[in-house]
């Protein structure tokens, strides 16, 4: 008998592909139109698991379709091989990180050969290859140039854990990203990439991105880009040269500003600090110290208590000349804005947290329960609950009630201000600081510039020397790249200076402008620089003359279609689209976003959790594979449910996919016409389903509906059986037909059972190339009569129905179509009578 073994057709197949490499993309005159399908290429921290099975899974759904519809698809892979795991696995193991890296990626090598997703193998890279990191120094030399790579000295984001710095991204709720331990702030030089100079583009450009990237994703960058509007006010101080800028989004309420807030490990507080008595400079010393070891989200938090030193120095506002008392406060963050704040304690509730705390004045500048035109007031509520009627009430009293007025309102006590609403307040106060010369509009990112440089040694080495008489020297171009020294020998041991710099051989160098005795940057860098452009590096991977090739980004770039964990929906995405803004900016790009759509999957968990071998629950990728065989296992992955939705292994049968298979595999053995039969003659109702599939399946798959897509094949099959046991029989044109469709759209899920069929169908591989059939239209028109609608025996009107159309459903549109509503008027209907689907007679009396 027949019987469908998945593992002999795997065999039968792998090396069939392999000589016919059929996924290799950009031939030489190929003439067909192009797409870019990507997935989030892999770390290779072991073997590929059930995640990378279901995110390449859909990455290859994406590809094997466009291919279908006549595309020349690029799908390449390559390994984000540099990071902190390789270089603790081996410190554990006292190995080279570098051995257990290439082991790892031959191991998932092998294992997405079985895996069969349609690769270009030719572009394969690694990051840590020096043929691949020596293009990530020459993009940090030229953003050198631009000064958009910089180093400066400041309070840097620390693990104490992995000993190494951290970018603020990589900080998640104070705590480190990668091990989990709390974050401490560390006074240390560092280098950056100056994000914030593209603030409003990486937040204008993801209006681009509406509609093509998951929403969540789109305003999780929007959150993370943070920007705000208002004004920079300048203070001066008593005593002292100069103006001290403050930014706030509410420069209508300037008048109420009480006192002002210096974030206590700012350089301005300490040099307030420096001058005031013993007395305050101990007590400053001391809360500086206790505050060092705080997270920002600790210090933001507005339901902790408010702590503070008074300086005993006083600044000046602008606008009414008022001496405002100086306090040194956590509450405020010495990296956003100015690091100082006018304090507002009437209108902002952290102000008035810290004024109740130091009994410090609160003066009301918005009268919330004045209406505003336009504006429906927020109606207050009384300690009891109650409402207060808003009419001719005073306003509230922050002070006393402990909440801040952070409503709209008409501005008092403000002098040119009053009576303004607080939108033309805010406009007016800038007005009237910018004809003074004492403030301007100002806007503000939460966005900070990106750190880069990391004190570990399994990354792209920072191409810089530093000498004593020159200061920083970049490395040539000619000297790229600077190549990672052997491992051996070094002790990769975190402690908090990189490993690098300790191999001596390597980082005394001659420097590069005087010749005299310099030294190595010892950093390296942020493995997401690696990832921020290796979507570039795969148009021409092979090419040892420049990252990229303009001509070739122009032809492929941007990404069409990537794919890949919404994990990445803030760092990685963001830093890729700023360096495409960047390589826009030099000239080499011609467009300013990298990635056209994104396809986030959902996890693929157990029992309704995540899989881990601490709990014991995981699904190994390799054994399910062993056990079902590759094209069960896609199948089971795509029918799931939508790619977006996490699938629970629990749920699934990859049993009952392998028999789908088995059926469909089965009908391409049953088949009796030849391919030259003429279709026209098969039978008409499974023609229709094999049509509308054809039909709808292109829509379907763009919408990432994959598990339709399935559900319709299985279908078909259901329906091509169907036909040869007790219908025209296996030897109809549409059974044949049937059959091909089958194969043709199976090979986005089962590609080895596709190509099979493809084989006992009579033809020669590779299925993959075969173009899209053209649904034929006279197959998907829903016939339609037309029935005619009476009123008393006079034809009134006529609707376009379908044939099946219940009695109920044709009186319910005859009694709402316009021509019968007319003509009954205010008559009392006593009689219909439906003939579905061709006639409706309405019997009227009045
Ligand atoms: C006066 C004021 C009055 C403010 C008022 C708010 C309400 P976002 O929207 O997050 O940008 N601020 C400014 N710099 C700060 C810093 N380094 N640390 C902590 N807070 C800081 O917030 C801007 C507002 O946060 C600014 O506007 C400032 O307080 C405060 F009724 O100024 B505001
Ligand atoms: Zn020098």
């Amino acid at each position: 008998p027949d019987v469908y073994d998945f593992a002999a057709i795997q065999a039968k197949w792998l090396p069939v592909w392999d000589e016919l490499d059929p996924f290799r993309a950009g031939r030489e005159g190929d003439t067909r139109p192009r797409k870019y399908v990507l997935d989030m290429f892999p770390y290779p921290s072991g073997d590929l698991h059930m995640g990378h099975a279901e995110a390449f899974g859909f990455g290859d759904i994406a590809a094997r379709y466009w291919r279908h519809q006549g595309f020349d698809v690029l799908h390449p892979i390559g390994w984000d091989s540099f990071g902190l795991p390789a270089e603790n696995a081996a410190i554990k193991r006292g190995t080279d990180p570098r051995t257990w890296t290439y082991a790892n990626i031959e191991q998932q090598k092998r294992s997405f050969r079985q895996y069969a997703p349609s690769f270009d193998w030719s572009r394969e890279l690694h990051t840590s290859d020096p043929e691949y990191y020596k293009w990530n120094q020459w993009l940090f030399l030229k953003m050198y140039e631009q000064g958009i790579a910089y180093r400066k000295a400041g309070q840097v984001n620390w693990c104490p854990n992995d000993q190494t710095v951290l970018a603020n991204e990589q900080v998640v709720d104070g705590h480190c990203e990668r091990c989990g331990a709390v974050v401490t702030k560390k006074a240390l030089t560092q280098w950056y990439f100056r994000v914030t100079d593209y603030g409003d583009r990486l937040l204008d450009d993801l209006n681009q991105l509406e509609g093509a990237w998951p929403s969540k994703v789109v305003s999780m960058q929007r959150n993370w880009i943070g920007r705000s509007s208002g004004a920079d006010v300048e203070f001066e101080i008593e005593g002292r040269e100069g103006r001290v800028p403050v930014f706030t989004t509410r420069p209508d309420t300037l008048y109420g500003a009480t006192f002002m807030v210096v974030a206590v490990d700012s350089d301005l507080a300490a040099e307030l600090a420096s001058g005031a008595s013993d007395e305050v400079r101990r007590r400053f010393d001391d809360y500086l110290d206790s505050v060092r070891a705080e997270s920002d989200i600790d210090r933001l938090a507005t339901d902790r208590p408010k702590s503070g030193v008074f300086l005993e120095r006083y600044a000046i506002n602008p606008l009414n000349g008022e001496r405002l008392p100086i306090w040194a406060s956590d509450y405020v963050l010495a990296d956003y804005g100015h690091g100082a704040i006018m304090a507002v304690p009437a209108h902002d509730q952290r102000d008035l947290d810290f004024a109740r705390a130091f009994e410090l004045p609160v003066r009301v500048v918005v009268d919330t329960n004045a209406p505003v035109t336009g504006v429906i007031p927020v109606i207050p509520l009384d300690e009891d609950g109650n409402p207060y009627v808003p009419d001719d009430l005073p306003p509230l009293d922050p002070a006393s009630t402990g909440v801040a007025l952070t409503g709209d309102g008409r501005l008092i006590n403000s002098g040119p201000l009053d009576g303004l609403s607080k939108q033309n307040a805010i406009r007016r106060a800038i007005e009237i600081l910018e004809e003074r010369g004492t403030g301007r509009a100002a806007k503000n990112f939460r966005l900070r510039d990106w750190l880069i440089s990391r004190q570990r040694f399994w990354g792209t080495p920072i191409p810089i020397i530093h000498c004593a008489d020159c200061g920083e020297v970049p490395v040539p171009q000619e000297d790229l790249p600077v190549r990672l020294p052997d491992a051996a020998g070094l002790d990769l041991k975190p402690k908090g200076q990189s490993p690098l710099g300790a191999a001596e051989d390597w980082v005394n160098v001659a420097c590069p402008n005087c010749g005299g005795a310099a030294k190595r940057d010892s950093d390296t860098m942020d493995t997401f620089v690696d990832s921020s452009w290796y979507y570039l590096r795969y148009l021409n991977a092979a090419d040892d003359t420049q990252a990229f090739d303009p001509a070739q980004a122009e032809k492929w770039a941007p990404v069409d279609q990537y794919v890949g964990g919404v994990e990445h929906a803030i760092l990685h995405l963001l830093y890729a689209r700023f360096v495409t803004k960047v390589l826009f900016d030099l000239g080499y790009l011609s467009f300013t976003e990298p990635f056209t759509s994104l396809l986030n999957q959902g996890m693929v968990l157990m029992d309704g959790s995540k899989m881990s071998k601490s709990k014991g629950n995981l699904v190994e990728f390799a054994s399910e594979l062993a056990a079902h065989g590759t094209d069960a296992l896609r199948v089971t992955l795509a029918f799931a449910g939508p790619p977006e939705d996490d699938i629970d292994w629990a749920d699934v049968s990859p049993t009952g996919s392998a028999k789908f298979l088995a059926r469909a595999w089965r009908i391409s053995g049953e088949v009796t016409s030849n391919p030259d039969v003429e279709w026209k003659s098969g039978d008409a109702s499974l023609r229709r389903i094999t049509h509308r599939l054809l039909a709808d399946a292109p829509a379907l798959a763009e919408a990432y509906k994959f598990n339709v897509i399935v559900a319709r094949l299985m279908e078909l099959v259901n329906a091509t059986r169907k036909a040869i046991d007790s219908g025209p029989g296996a030897g109809d044109a549409a059974v044949r037909e049937a059959a091909e469709v089958t194969a043709m759209i199976l090979d986005l899920f089962a590609p080895y059972t596709a190509e099979d069929m493809w084989q006992r169908l009579g033809y020669k591989p590779t299925v993959a190339l075969v173009p899209w059939r053209k649904a034929d239209r006279a197959l998907l028109v829903e016939e339609s009569v037309t029935a005619i609608l009476q009123v008393d025996g006079k034809v009134r009107d006529r609707v376009e129905v379908s044939p099946k159309i219940s009695a109920d459903e044709l009186e319910r549109i005859a009694r709402s179509t316009a021509g019968v509503v007319r003509a009954v008027g205010d008559r009392e209907i006593v009689n219909v009578i439906v003939r579905a689907p061709k006639l409706v007679n309405i019997a009227t009396r009045g």
